[in-house]
């Protein structure tokens, strides 16, 4: 098989890069390990940028996204039973989009389909040759038999456990990584959500969110020991816990009810560089990992296909390479500061184990300050509405 771009992986970030390359007339395969129903079941993001929705919509498959979403223009950041807004409309004109990441994924699907993308469904054994020449290909396992692809450029966008990190030979790629010592258990329920802004919550039993999809589907985390299973958790345990750290109020109207959907997420900050290596480049959670505080994860993920879109459009249309060669360089430059900010706010709002009465005071003067300072409250609405690409 022959493509002019071969993507590794079809979660987002893959399959937005394949469509809006497909609307610019370059073709492209996607290269998938698991089933499209398995990839749709994992339920993650909710929390969109401006940016990423602008490119949802030149890539032509915003039409359902638009229609269904939620725009939130603040956020309630709450510590001990004290709570307070941060208004992004106020603070920066903008807004982030509550939509979930399950039905961006399946719009994206349904758009590769309808325009006859090819997706290559449950591949094994994904390998990556000659990025370093001018004639990459890639080879893998489907059915028992071995295929490959002669392609221009590989985009690796198989997450964080995929394996085009890995093809950056160990003497070119670096890595910057802080694993936190605890994890979100998350849960979803068919419930309405308990306030119509999300809830940033700090106490001293931990950290917790309340989150949504929309008004009949509520997203709730709270942070948990990293040896806690989901099994251990009763969805009982789990309300009560969720009441006994978020504000009074709040815990006094939440309606409970049975979770669809349990699950633990270990908390990681991880950079990957560079991010290009001749040929192959790398998108999303296969170069980076933030901790979900700031919902950053699938928002970076979005900024490196603008950047990769557009170096190869450049590429295709204009004959000019410099949009690829400086890839690397444009999307960390931007990662970084989500880098910072997502591990800012997970500093700013959990329990650490190892955290003394000194630290938890200035844990708590930081909030105050947060709570009374406009300019604070700016730097922190600019990052979360999304800085510009
Ligand atoms: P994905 O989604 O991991 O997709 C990678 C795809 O590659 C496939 N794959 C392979 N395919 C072929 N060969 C191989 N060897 C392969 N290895 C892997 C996988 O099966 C998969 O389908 O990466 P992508 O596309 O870069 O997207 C990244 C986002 O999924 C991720 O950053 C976000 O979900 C992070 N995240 C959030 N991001 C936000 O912007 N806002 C949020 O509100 C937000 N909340 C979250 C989150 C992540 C969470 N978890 C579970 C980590 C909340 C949670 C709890
Ligand atoms: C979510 O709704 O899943 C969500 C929202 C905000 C975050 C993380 C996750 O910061």
């Amino acid at each position: 098989m022959r493509t002019q771009v071969a993507i590794i992986g079809g979660g987002p970030s893959g399959l937005l890069l394949s469509q809006l390359l497909h609307q610019r007339g370059i073709d492209s395969v996607v290269l998938e390990r698991k089933t499209k129903d398995h990839v749709l079941s994992r339920i993650r993001a909710g929390v969109l940028e401006v940016g990423f929705v602008n490119l949802m919509r030149e890539a032509g498959v915003a039409e359902r996204m638009d229609r269904e979403c939620f725009i939130h223009d603040g956020t309630v950041i709450s510590r001990d039973n004290a709570s307070f807004g941060i208004n992004f409309k106020d603070l920066t004109g903008s807004h982030v989009v509550v939509y979930g990441q399950t039905e961006v994924t399946r719009d994206l699907y349904e758009a590769r389909e309808a325009a006859g993308g090819r997706i290559v469904y449950e591949v094994e054994g994904v390998g990556i040759h000659g990025a370093d020449g001018d004639a990459p290909c890639v080879t893998y396992m489907k059915d028992g038999a071995e295929q490959r692809i002669d392609c221009d450029f590989v985009a690796g966008c198989d997450g964080f456990h995929g394996v085009s990190r890995q093809a950056i030979p160990l003497g070119v790629r670096r890595e910057y990584e802080k694993v936190y010592p605890f994890g979100w258990l998350g849960i979803l329920s068919e419930t309405p959500p308990v306030n119509d802004e999300l809830i940033y919550a700090s106490s001293e039993r931990g950290f917790a969110l309340c989150s949504m999809r929309n008004e009949k589907l509520s997203r709730y985390y709270i942070q948990c020991s990293l040896s806690d299973s989901p099994e251990e958790w009763s969805d009982a345990a789990f309300w009560e816990e969720l009441k006994r750290r978020i504000p009074e109020e709040a815990a006094e109207r939440l309606v409970t009810g049975p979770s669809i959907e349990k699950s633990i997420a270990p908390l990681r900050s991880f950079v990957t560089e560079p991010m290009r290596w001749g040929r192959l480049f790398l998108c999303g959670d296969a170069a980076h990992i933030v901790p979900p505080t700031g919902a950053k994860g699938l928002n970076t993920a979005a900024s490196d296909i603008h950047y990769l879109y557009h170096g190869l459009v450049q590429h295709y249309h204009d004959r000019d390479d410099e949009g690829i060669e400086r890839y690397s360089e444009r999307a960390l430059a931007r990662i970084w500061k989500a880098e910072r900010f997502s591990w800012w706010m997970t500093t700013l709002l959990h329990r650490f184990p190892d955290q003394s009465a000194f630290d938890r005071r200035i844990q708590a003067a930081e909030v105050a300050f947060l709570r009374d300072n406009r300019a604070a409250q700016t730097v922190l609405a600019e990052n979360y509405v999304g800085l510009p690409y």
